[in-house]
């Protein structure tokens, strides 16, 4: 666990400009010294005063004060909230007197972190506190608070829980070399690691489900002039944000769109056709769209029905790696088409609308995403630990089926549960703390 310094830190903890209200924030050893010069003493735990905020002798504000004794505060310290008039200049008076009186300003995210150090939070729940600050839909932060609760935490600590019992059993089999061989061999052990595998595939479909609510996708429109990208870009978002003509490059710079598909956040990235051209604005829009269309989660690759195939050589290339969607477009011009939709291919029309629901229900399937249903925020940071503690598990896996000492199945337990520790933070280096809460906003 990180050392915290015991200094005393203050923060304006509402958001930059005006507003009816502005909070100051104090947590540490000195913040009710420091809040009751400020407003005349005599400050009673959770209950509200209404006082003068008073700087040498000058007034300030006047405000709303409030006092929460440690540990039941947010930090798990001593916590003073100023609540005066929400102007930029009384904040920052404000602020530099609590300074003036001794308090260090705090760095993002430093009430988070000392409430994690101060165990109010794990890490999970820290960081779905910045989260839920961040949430860009309803679905994204019901699913924080829920992370927020515990929801995740609890199901990392049921798998985590039967790691420890199998390496207890393990460790207990080594060290009665005699009965080893039997122990590992009866099929106990394998069953354990059988229905830990099977824990470890749901908590890893909820946390992708977390990942893609918490922080959906990136979309980019791409495919040769005048297929009709920018017209789908205007549909999606309902505006009419991007300029639609019928000449071929129109669109050079990127436009991009942050709206919400049923619940998944999509970032929707309007690029320029594709073609050759020695037109050096153009060019760059080009190079720009291929440099997109390679960075995006998903591509729509957009064709246009009504005029023949493109040249193949004239073809996108795009990284295997990248999923994509095949979008024929203009099925209005011609006769017959646009009942044949698949996942990966949708007849529409950018002029009538047709064919719309099944594009967006074609990208929720093409990126996993099940729905609103009932999930908890995740980060790819849990993604890539849970991944790495199946990995372990499978290879104590294999070297039980290939009956090696118990010692290594031991050792590969051991790092299984190291890499799910990363997670709530029990077993997390301080570079990635570090990491973690300096994404954060300041004053949380
Ligand atoms: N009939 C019909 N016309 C369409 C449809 N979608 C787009 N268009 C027309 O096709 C032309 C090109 O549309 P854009 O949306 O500008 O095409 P784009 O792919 O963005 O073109 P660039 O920016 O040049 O690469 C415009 O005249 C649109 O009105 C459609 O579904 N049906
Ligand atoms: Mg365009």
């Amino acid at each position: 666990m990180t050392s915290l310094d015991t200094d005393t830190i203050a923060a304006v903890a509402t958001p930059p400009g005006q507003g009816g209200i502005g909070i100051v924030r104090i947590s540490g050893p000195r913040a009710l010294a420091i809040g009751e010069t400020l407003t005349g003493g005599g400050l009673q735990p959770r209950r509200a005063s209404y006082r003068e905020f008073v700087d040498s002798d000058a007034v300030i504000d006047r405000g709303i004060v409030l006092y929460f004794p440690k540990p039941n505060s947010f930090t798990g310290e001593d916590v003073v909230e100023l609540q005066g008039h929400g102007g930029p200049v009384v904040l920052q008076m404000l602020l530099g007197a609590t300074v003036g009186q001794g308090a260090r300003l705090a760095r993002p995210g430093e009430f988070t972190e000392r409430a994690f150090v101060n165990d109010k939070l794990d890490l999970v729940q820290a960081e779905a506190v910045a989260d839920l600050i961040a949430s860009a839909s309803v679905a994204a932060a019901r699913g924080a608070l829920r992370s927020l609760a515990g929801d995740f935490s609890k199901q990392v600590h049921e798998v985590d829980q039967a790691i420890l019992k199998l390496r207890v059993y393990v460790e207990a089999a080594i060290d009665f070399p005699d009965e080893e061989v039997e122990f590992l061999e009866h099929g106990e052990v394998h069953r354990k690691l059988g229905g830990l595998l099977d824990g470890l595939a749901k908590l890893q479909r909820d946390g992708r489900q977390g990942v893609l609510l918490s922080q959906g996708i990136t979309v980019a429109l791409v495919g040769a002039p005048n297929v009709g990208k920018s017209s789908l870009f205007n549909r999606l978002t309902g505006e009419d944000t991007a300029i639609v003509t019928d000449i071929p490059g129109t669109t050079r710079d990127l436009l991009k769109v942050d709206l919400i598909l049923d619940g998944l956040p999509v970032r929707l990235v309007d690029t320029a056709g594709l073609r050759k051209t020695t037109n050096p604005v153009e060019l760059e829009g080009v190079r720009r769209a291929a440099g997109e269309a390679s960075r995006a989660d998903l591509v729509l690759e957009i064709r246009d029905l009504s005029v023949p195939a493109a040249d193949p050589h004239d073809a996108l290339r795009l990284p295997l790696a990248t999923k994509r969607i095949l979008v024929l477009n203009k099925t209005d011009l011609v006769s017959g088409a646009g009942s044949r939709s698949a996942a990966d291919e949708v007849y529409i029309s950018c002029l009538t609308g047709a064919g719309f629901d099944e594009l967006k229900a074609a990208i929720k399937q093409q990126v996993g995403f099940a729905g609103e249903a009932a999930t908890f925020s995740a980060r790819r940071r849990h993604l890539v630990a849970l991944q790495s503690t199946r990995v372990a598990l499978e290879r104590a896996s294999a070297e039980l089926a290939a009956k090696s000492p118990g010692e290594i199945i031991a050792e590969e337990l051991k790092l299984a549960h190291l890499e799910l520790g990363s997670i709530t933070g029990e077993v997390t280096p301080d570079q990635l703390l570090g990491e973690i809460f300096s994404t954060f906003c300041i004053g949380k």
